[in-house]
């Protein structure tokens, strides 16, 4: 991977905001998915976007434990940022984690590199990212991830408590959720794996809404000619 690939920041791949207005996500207990439109009567059933999968209990628990002691490792000495200058995320810590001390938490990472492989076609990775987002007030709000940092798969692993992530079609050019546009909320449970690829990825727009402390590695593969441009 050049180095260039490992300079830019998670701000980066976050590039297309969706809204400078801080909009409070609430956390859903119930199933895995469910399907609504902004008007929280009208139900549709259950669906996930196009290319959108989710992976229940895809990391063991020790091989969670592994990795929730090697992201923390990471991020020691960090303080939690906010108000960040895009206002898609707000009180967070972030690092590439270009290597993994720890064998089985490393182990952990090469199991979502292999599962993209096979089931994605994944071929060449950025450098993992870990992602803190604080009790109080850690909030993704909706993006679409830059096209130019990264490529057409963001895959997720969720550690420590549970998340909604919320999906909405969205314009591209802006990240914006469509007006009206159907809404489907997917609850991350500890241990699992989402997977963003294609039309969900580059289509919809995604926000997080934590219910506690959330660490997650987040994996991409590389836009096509970013090695060319990296050099
Ligand atoms: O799973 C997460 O913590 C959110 C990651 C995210 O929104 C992103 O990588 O674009």
């Amino acid at each position: 991977m050049p180095l260039r690939a490992t300079v830019h920041s998670y701000r980066m791949a976050l590039r297309v905001r969706a809204s400078l207005i801080a909009r409070q996500l609430r956390s859903r207990p119930a199933s895995h998915c469910t399907t609504r439109h902004a008007t929280p009567s009208r139900r549709h059933a259950l669906s996930l976007p196009p290319g959108c999968s989710y992976h229940a209990d895809f990391l063991t628990v020790d091989e969670q434990d592994a990795l929730v002691e090697a992201i923390k490792a990471r991020l020691k000495g960090t303080g939690y940022e906010r108000d960040h200058w895009d206002a898609v995320i707000d009180r967070y810590r972030e690092r590439e984690m270009l290597s993994v001390d720890d064998d089985l938490a490393e182990a952990a990472v090469e199991k979502v590199r292999a599962f993209l492989r096979s089931e994605q076609g994944v071929t060449s990775f950025l450098p993992p990212h870990c992602i803190d987002l604080a009790a109080d007030g850690g909030v993704i709000r909706p993006h679409i991830d830059s096209i130019k940092f990264s490529g057409r798969v963001v895959a997720g692993v969720s550690l420590v408590s549970a998340a909604t992530m919320v999906l909405a079609e969205a314009d591209p050019a802006t990240g914006e959720p469509r007006p009206g546009a159907r809404e489907s909320e997917l609850r991350l449970e500890p241990g699992s794996l989402y997977v963003l690829a294609d039309e969900s990825r580059y289509d919809y727009a995604h926000a997080i809404a934590p219910e506690g402390r959330r660490l997650s590695l987040i994996l991409r593969d590389a836009p096509e000619d970013f090695e060319q441009r990296s050099l």
